[in-house]
């Protein structure tokens, strides 16, 4: 019943957020850094391999992160795992020194499950407690790609597989998601590119396809345009 001084579109408006609400709820996270500690307790190390295709913000979101973990007191190490990209060692390379977090390189051509392994060895020796794997961009058709990606998973026994997802590839990444999931595994997810979009398609398919928790939302290029995920934070860029 709408009242006689009660504008229909704040009743729309309002009934939208509700259902909304419902949707972003089946993906809010857990708190990410909480999780991460829970890990580091029961294992002394927790490792996190970021996959997704290429372009779609892999690189740029490891050094976001291993900047919040920094500055939270956490110890992270990034493992240059891509090794097939051009520039792309020496692109983590750099973040990582602006950022002041060792990385674990290897050279081009080298195989980046051993990388990502070698990592995690020198994690463990070096006292560092977060393992942050940047992986190549890879076609989900390419089933080479998913097979050496497959192999990262097995060597390096992540707690954590994280897709990184344009927000402004569309339905290209409901396609990613599902192939992904299936192939490899997904336990949480990274919207990026949400400052550029704001209609947040790719985070309602998450929700309808996949059902695992989104974590964060990049919005913007620097280091610090990495928020925490939250029903509240997507409904404000919406609404
Ligand atoms: N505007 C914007 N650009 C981003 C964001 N995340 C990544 N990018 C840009 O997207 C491009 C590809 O990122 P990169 O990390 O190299 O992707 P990768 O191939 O998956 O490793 C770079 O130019 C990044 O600066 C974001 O949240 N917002
Ligand atoms: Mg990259």
């Amino acid at each position: 019943k709408i009242g006689r001084f009660t504008n229909s579109h704040t009743i729309i408006e309002s009934k939208m957020k509700e259902s909304l609400t419902k949707i972003l709820e089946i993906v809010k996270p857990p708190d990410f850094y909480q999780l991460v500690s829970s890990i580091i307790k029961e294992k002394g190390l927790c490792t996190i391999v970021f996959f997704g295709v290429n372009g779609s913000g892999k690189t740029t979101t490891i050094a976001k992160l291993a900047f919040k973990l920094k500055e939270k007191g956490f110890l992270p190490i990034i493992a240059a795992a891509d090794t097939f990209r051009a520039g792309a060692i020496e692109q983590i390379k750099s973040h990582a020194e602006k950022i002041g977090v060792p990385v674990y390189l290897s050279k081009y051509g080298s195989d980046p499950a051993s990388v990502a392994f070698g990592c995690v060895q020198e994690a463990r020796k070096n006292k560092r407690n977060v393992v942050l794997i940047d992986t190549a961009g890879r076609m989900n058709t390419d089933t080479d790609l998913i097979q050496e990606m497959k192999k990262i998973v097995r060597v390096s026994k992540p707690d954590l597989k994280i897709f990184v997802g344009d927000s402004l590839v569309g339905n290209d990444a409901v396609n990613q998601i599902r192939t992904f999931n299936s192939d490899i595994g997904i336990d949480g997810v990274i919207i990026t590119k949400m400052d550029a979009d704001s209609h947040g398609g790719l985070i309602f398919s998450v929700a309808r396809i996949i059902k695992k928790p989104i974590y964060f939302i990049g919005i913007g290029q620097d280091y610090s345009s990495l928020i925490e995920f939250s029903p509240e934070v997507i409904l404000k860029k919406l609404f």
